[in-house]
């Protein structure tokens, strides 16, 4: 029905598989028949599938399958999901058959997938080949229209677990906003904090659902939108979470005030940074980072108020993380870091070690997940604590109901962040004086063959090529807190260079100095 028109190899990886999308209609159909596979094998439990390409153009689309308890895909089906995208026509039934039996599924047994899409204007046909790959084998596919990456992650979680939630975009707001709504009863406006917040909505499908939420909001938070897809904006183009991070600049579309705080969201509303501009229209940028260790010291006030310090709380960043963050949480914070590969399911399998595990990538893709010994403990605090234990457990029991534990989410972050600010009578300069980052520079690097460079130690150092970890080390050793590592890229065909340095200058020169002895 959706026949492959290309012999171009594409393969799942980190981000499920993404491309241009006029590629894609024959994979998506695959991933609809793999996805009743997969829903099969775990019982008939819903499996979610996700149409988006998050922070990259227009011309780009992807897919990725969501596993029954809203993480991401088990990572020994990436293979199985590759085999399956790259076969041809005339063998993808018996390739099929193949791995019905290699996985062991039961083929009688109901099968259930949630069908979620971003807002390009490919998503509605490869939706449709998805619900087709679906009923193909027999499988029930319901979908759910254009909703960000983390409410379909939100929705499968709570269609398989129904204390988590309702299964629906609705049931979220109710959840998410609603704790919003509950916590922000019990904290006074107060200090500094202002209600007021600005969005960048990269003109994607997280502004349009703020929008939405924005009219339930009773000035709890006034929320002015930009970007939200109208007036010619393009999807990330010049805007949005990933061009703010990583250019370092402002996104177009929006109105700026000196020192009003706005958030940027990206294409598929899972990943969100903060900045504002001073009086001489200098940005100044709060990521991933900065909001990680804004929640961290949050709920480590909260647990030791409601006596609760025995919960064993750590974070978790990628070598991405500014220097300065990792050093103010460890030596301000007392708080136990972990450094992981890049990639979410690394960093939330990390998390999960911890009674409450807060991660974050610079990015701003990141969440908090709590362990039912956290939440059970909390729980009875409320039930017996002294009147200020039991008020701090149920802010913190709010807290957790207002986190998307299932997945980074860039409307739940928001929410997370301005609680925080307004208990703690922030604005965002308060917010920013926390520490001061380190200048950082990232840059992109073609090679002929990017997987020729290998890694170790959470990639911050190379084991090949011979030599290059060498001539890095050599260059870093002559800069001030210099610190750079390379990287290839596992969802697009080029080398990432990261570098810091004590002033901007030497971090763009160290990452410049990099990115040569590479090419
Ligand atoms: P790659 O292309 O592997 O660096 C990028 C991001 C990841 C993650 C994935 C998935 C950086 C440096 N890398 O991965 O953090 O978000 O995309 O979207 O931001
Ligand atoms: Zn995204």
């Amino acid at each position: 029905m959706h026949p492959k028109t290309t012999d171009v190899f594409i393969q799942y990886g980190t981000a499920g598989f993404r491309t241009k999308a006029n590629l894609l209609e024959h994979v998506v159909y695959r991933m609809g028949l793999l996805a009743v596979i997969r829903s099969r094998v775990k019982n008939g439990r819903t499996i979610g599938m996700m149409i988006t390409a998050s922070h990259n153009l227009e011309p780009d689309n992807g897919v990725k399958l969501i596993d029954p308890d809203g993480e991401m895909l088990e990572q020994s089906w990436e293979e199985i999901a590759t085999r399956m995208a790259n076969v041809s026509d005339n063998d993808l039934e018996s390739i099929t058959g193949q791995i019905i039996k290699e996985v062991n599924a039961d083929m009688s047994l109901k099968a259930s997938v949630y069908i979620g899409m971003d807002t390009r204007y490919t998503s509605p046909r490869l939706a449709a080949a998805a619900a087709n790959g679906v009923i193909a084998l027999k499988g029930t596919p319901k979908e759910f229209g254009i909703v960000t990456t983390p409410i379909l992650h939100f929705c499968v979680k709570c269609r398989n677990d129904n204390t988590y939630g309702a299964p629906s975009e609705e049931g979220y707001y109710e959840k998410i906003v609603g704790s919003f709504k509950r916590i922000r009863q019990k904290l006074s406006v107060s200090g500094a904090y202002n209600t007021t917040l600005y969005v960048d909505g990269a003109n994607g499908v997280g502004g349009k659902k703020l929008n939405i939420i924005k009219k339930t909001l009773d000035g709890e938070l006034d929320l002015m939108l930009f970007n939200l897809g109208g007036n010619g904006g393009k999807l990330n183009l010049n805007c949005g979470a990933d061009y703010v991070k990583v250019s370092q600049r402002v996104p177009v579309g929006v109105e700026h005030v000196p020192y009003q705080r706005v958030a940027s969201l990206d294409g598929d509303g899972d990943r969100i940074v903060y900045y504002y501009v001073d009086n001489d229209e200098k940005m100044h940028l709060l990521d991933g980072d900065r909001i990680a260790t804004l929640l961290a010291s949050y709920i480590t006030e909260l647990l030791g108020t409601c006596g609760a310090d025995q919960l064993k709380l750590g974070l978790v960043q990628t070598a991405y993380a500014n220097g300065a963050s990792t050093k103010y949480i460890t030596e301000e914070l007392k708080i136990p870091v972990s450094c992981v590969k890049t990639g979410v399911k690394n960093l939330h399998h990390e998390a999960l070690k911890y009674d409450i595990g807060i991660y974050f990538e610079a990015n701003g893709h990141g969440t908090v997940v709590y362990s039912r010994e956290a939440k059970n403990t909390l729980k009875k605090i409320d039930e017996d604590g002294d009147a200020e234990q039991r008020k701090s457990a149920q802010i913190l029991l709010d807290f957790i109901d207002m986190t998307n534990e299932t997945v980074g989410d860039a409307i739940s972050d928001l929410f997370l962040v301005e609680t925080v600010l307004c208990a703690r009578g922030l604005d965002i300069t308060g917010w920013e004086n926390t520490y001061r980052d380190l200048p950082s520079r990232q840059l992109k690097v073609t090679v002929q063959d990017r997987n020729a460079i290998q890694t170790t130690d959470a990639e911050r150092r190379c084991i090949s090529p011979e030599g290059l970890q060498e001539r890095i080390d050599e260059i870093v050793s002559e800069v001030n807190s210099g610190r750079a590592f390379v990287r290839p890229s596992g969802t697009e065909d080029i080398v990432r260079v990261y570098a810091e340095g004590d002033t901007q200058e030497s971090a763009d020169k160290l990452a410049e100095d990099v990115a040569q002895v590479v090419r």
